[in-house]
């Protein structure tokens, strides 16, 4: 029979066994990320989910959509990957080539705020050069980023812009600003006269607090925290734009046939505002949004 004392002892040891691994386990990981984060080589890759199109006989006739993925994130067999899928199957694909853009190197940092430098100073000059390189020629160029991935599609479209004769659009999902960075930076793109250029934000108000909800100055603000019935949650935005493309959000993400809101005012927002959405009349639509407007807020329906 076993005494109060040898259970007391017994549990005592138990929970110091736990703490004991859990400490060793978080110090071995912080070990991994710090070696893995140290010194990251790769500044990232394009790929397209077309890959028979990939040579076009006439580039110049062409537009791309990439897609860009955020902090401690990856592209390949990832969201990106499945968003880039699902926009080529919307498309025509005589005419637009969809890809991801795949810098997990840079953007497993500890600190956020150093993935967006990568993004910025890295990753964004690497996507531009990558598509300069191949595609040089293309008429119009669609530039979705998620969080850090923002800074990756912003300085990819400061150097396109000037490097390139393609019109150009961005889409900021839950732009990640860190502390002392300036907001405007974002979508300021200066195109040469008869190129356009538009810039569009969705984000949340969730737990990242200020830093993933500002409005920005260069692009067109739509607020769609309310449409997370969960836990407001960084990663809603492109949850929500997925939604937009294929109409249904993605899988595990609330019930089945929960529906997702997308119009204010007669205009629909989310995917319908490219042009490879719907052609030239939607991106003219979409060029009179104005930038740095008081957010549009999308409600559930009632
Ligand atoms: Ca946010």
């Amino acid at each position: 029979m076993t005494s109060g004392f040898d259970n007391i002892s017994i549990s005592s040891v138990k929970v110091f066994k736990k703490i004991y691994f859990a400490a060793a386990l978080t110090i071995l990981v912080v070990f991994v990320l710090l070696i893995k984060c140290s010194n990251p080589s790769a500044p990232g890759s394009l790929f397209f989910v077309q890959p028979e199109n990939i040579e076009p006989a006439q580039p110049s006739q062409y537009g791309l959509v990439i897609v860009v993925h955020g902090w401690i994130e990856k592209g390949g067999n990832d969201w990106p990957e499945d968003m880039a899928k699902e926009i080529a199957k919307k498309v025509d694909s005589d005419l637009w080539l969809c890809g991801y853009f795949d810098w997990p190197e840079g953007a497993d940092r500890i600190n956020p705020t150093n993935a967006a430098k990568f993004a910025r100073d890295t990753a964004g000059p690497k996507l531009a050069d990558e598509i300069i390189q191949k595609f040089g020629n293309v008429r119009h160029i669609h530039l979705i980023g998620h969080s850090c991935g923002c800074w990756v599609i912003n300085k990819a479209a400061e150097i396109l812009a000037e490097k390139t004769q393609a019109d150009l659009q961005l889409t900021f999902l839950d732009a990640y600003v860190p502390m002392g960075w300036q907001e405007n930076k974002l979508g300021d793109i200066k195109v040469t006269e008869g190129r356009r250029f538009w810039a569009e934000h969705y984000f949340t108000r969730d737990y990242t607090i200020g830093f993933t909800e500002v409005t920005l100055t260069n692009a067109h603000n739509v607020d769609i925290s309310a449409l997370d019935s969960g836990i407001k949650d960084h990663k809603f935005p492109w949850r929500w734009y997925y939604a937009t493309i294929t109409g249904q959000y993605p899988k595990s993400m609330f019930s089945d046939g929960t529906e997702y809101e997308f119009i204010v005012d007669g205009i629909e927002y989310g995917f319908a505002r490219s042009k490879e959405a719907d052609g030239e009349k939607t991106w003219q639509k979409s060029l009179t949004l104005p930038p740095g407007n008081e957010p549009i807020s999308l409600s559930p329906k009632n």
